[in-house]
């Protein structure tokens, strides 16, 4: 049995629900308890706020936990990222108001600045040799340069909107953050083995997300031109059709350059283009 702890609301819990349902371990959603069991996996589900994730994974308490970098980095817990996740993408950011006309990184020397990230900030300040106050405030930072509390803001960025909102501009992205899992130094032999079938579902997932499965038919004097703009995984399947002079072509697209590639397909002469939802991929 292996536990894993996740965000219990709030903007990871979503995904991170999403992410083991579409990896096949189906948990018990009454997010009102603590502990959540797998009905068909062996793995149970500790349901924190994300600030303890960290703590409980580095004290053995939780064998793996999904939270947000920035979380991991602020905590300084003691614990492996064994794999980004592809969600929950944010950066932190330093933030000052719109009308500052803002010289660089010289600015911030001796002005206060608000934040929920202490720890983050003032590794950054001291390796760029700023001395500033730092004022950790729990909510809603944004606000405290219009409320007085703060010459400036270090917060997470993700559309920009809340800054826009609140009359601030956004001057020096200092850390990217994404969701990730996150384990212990040690993994105990008895769990490895759960461990690596929980990497290799969420593994094949995570290759699923942003593809599509195209299939068309073509003249067969172009195929060779259609698989020049399909690079598969391995190569394209080519079938013949029961009409004379016609083939079919199976592949596997990124959602990136899907619509490039249909039209180009298009122009030279594929009909019947059928673009499917690929489930997971297995390498
Ligand atoms: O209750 P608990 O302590 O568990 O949750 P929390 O309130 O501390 O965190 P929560 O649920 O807000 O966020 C969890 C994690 O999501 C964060 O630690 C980040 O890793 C990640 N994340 C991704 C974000 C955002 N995007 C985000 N946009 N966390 C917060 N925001 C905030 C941001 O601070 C801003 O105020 O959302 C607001 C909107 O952002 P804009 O730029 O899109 O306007
Ligand atoms: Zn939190």
């Amino acid at each position: 049995m292996i536990r894993l702890a996740i965000q219990s609301k709030g903007r990871l819990n979503e995904e991170s629900l999403k992410l083991l349902k579409d990896s096949g371990i189906e948990v018990d959603d009454t997010r009102r308890k603590f502990i959540g069991k797998a009905s068909d996996f062996p793995l149970e589900l500790l349901y924190l706020r994300d600030d303890d994730i960290p703590g409980v994974v580095a004290d053995g308490s939780a064998d793996l936990g999904v939270v947000g970098l920035n979380e991991v980095a602020e905590s300084g817990a003691d614990v492996k990222v064994i794999r980004k996740l592809g969600f929950g993408r944010c950066r932190i950011s330093l933030a000052v108001p719109k009308e500052v006309d803002y010289p660089g990184l010289s600015w911030f020397q001796g002005r206060s600045i608000a934040t929920s990230y202490p720890s983050i900030l003032s590794r950054f300040l001291s390796e760029k040799g700023i001395s500033a106050e730092i004022r950790e405030i729990k909510g809603s930072v944004e606000i405290a340069p219009a409320a007085g509390i703060a010459d400036a803001i270090f917060d997470i960025v993700s559309s920009g909107g809340t800054l826009v909102s609140n009359g601030l501009r956004e001057v020096e992205p200092v850390m990217e953050s994404e969701a990730v899992l996150v384990g212990g130094n040690d993994i105990p032999a008895d769990k490895r083995e759960v461990l690596d079938s929980v990497l290799f579902r969420f593994d094949s997932v995570r290759e699923s997300r942003g593809k599509k499965y195209i299939l068309m038919n073509i003249p067969t004097g172009k195929v060779g031109e259609a698989m020049s703009l399909l690079p598969s995984m391995r190569s394209p399947t080519v079938m013949p059709l029961a009409l004379e002079g016609w083939s079919s072509i199976h592949s596997v697209v990124d959602d990136s350059r899907l619509w490039r590639t249909v039209e180009s397909l298009k122009r030279i002469g594929a009909e019947g283009i059928l673009i499917l939802n690929v489930d997971k991929v297995i390498d």
